[in-house]
């Protein structure tokens, strides 16, 4: 039977996990033969979006050129797994509705924690001034109203929201 392609869609501040969790969903899946890709937020403004800055339209520019590719990978398909902290709750909309077969994932963990974790020491920088803009510090970030799924990567292990996503991938049938 040929594979049925979906977005899972993973949202959240940066250092809340969305990176750490698909890449530990990507194993699982490409070691059980699906074909998967990744669309990584800082990987993907290193060619796909480059040149794009963090201006709420570059944002939505951003996610829009991610929603597109996702796109056709789904309709192909795909599995893909996005992890970009789209801020704007508009912007995940009109994503989740081009793409139709879509999950979205709220990666949350509090402002404190990921300032805690400060994975590429830029929280510390937007604290003093050095990064202006920045997610949670001094730019919005809307939380999800009615996400498929929701991580609460401060209590659960890595582990337990991986498995979170599976079952949600399993109960809507992709996998
Ligand atoms: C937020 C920023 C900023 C600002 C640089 N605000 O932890 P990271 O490093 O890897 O995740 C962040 C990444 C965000 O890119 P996205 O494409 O996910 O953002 S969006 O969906 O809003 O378009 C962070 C780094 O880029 N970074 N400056 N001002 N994150
Ligand atoms: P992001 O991609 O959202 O910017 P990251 O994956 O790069 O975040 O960093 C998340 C950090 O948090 C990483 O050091 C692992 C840690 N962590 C602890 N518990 C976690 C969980 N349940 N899920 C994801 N990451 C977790």
């Amino acid at each position: 039977m040929k594979q049925l392609g979906v977005t899972v869609w993973f949202t959240g501040l940066s250092g809340a996990g969305k990176t750490t969790i698909s890449r530990a969903v990507e194993k699982e899946l490409r070691d059980r033969g699906y074909g998967i890709e990744i669309l990584d937020g800082d990987i993907v403004r290193e060619n796909l979006t480059k040149g794009l800055g963090f201006s709420k339209e570059d944002r939505d520019e951003n996610i829009r050129r991610i929603g597109f590719v996702a796109h056709l990978l789904t309709r192909n398909g795909v599995i893909v797994l996005v992890s970009a902290i789209s801020p704007y709750r508009e912007m995940r909309q009109e994503v989740k509705q081009r793409i139709g077969d879509f999950i979205e994932v709220y990666v949350n963990a509090p402002l404190a924690v990921c300032e805690k974790r400060d994975v590429k020491g830029l929280y510390k920088k937007a604290r003093a001034g050095q990064i202006q803009h920045f997610t949670g510090i001094d730019d919005p970030y809307e939380v999800p109203a009615n996400p498929d799924v929701e991580c609460h990567t401060d209590i659960e292990s890595v582990e337990e929201s991986v498995a979170k996503v599976l079952h949600k991938l399993e109960s809507a049938g992709y996998i």
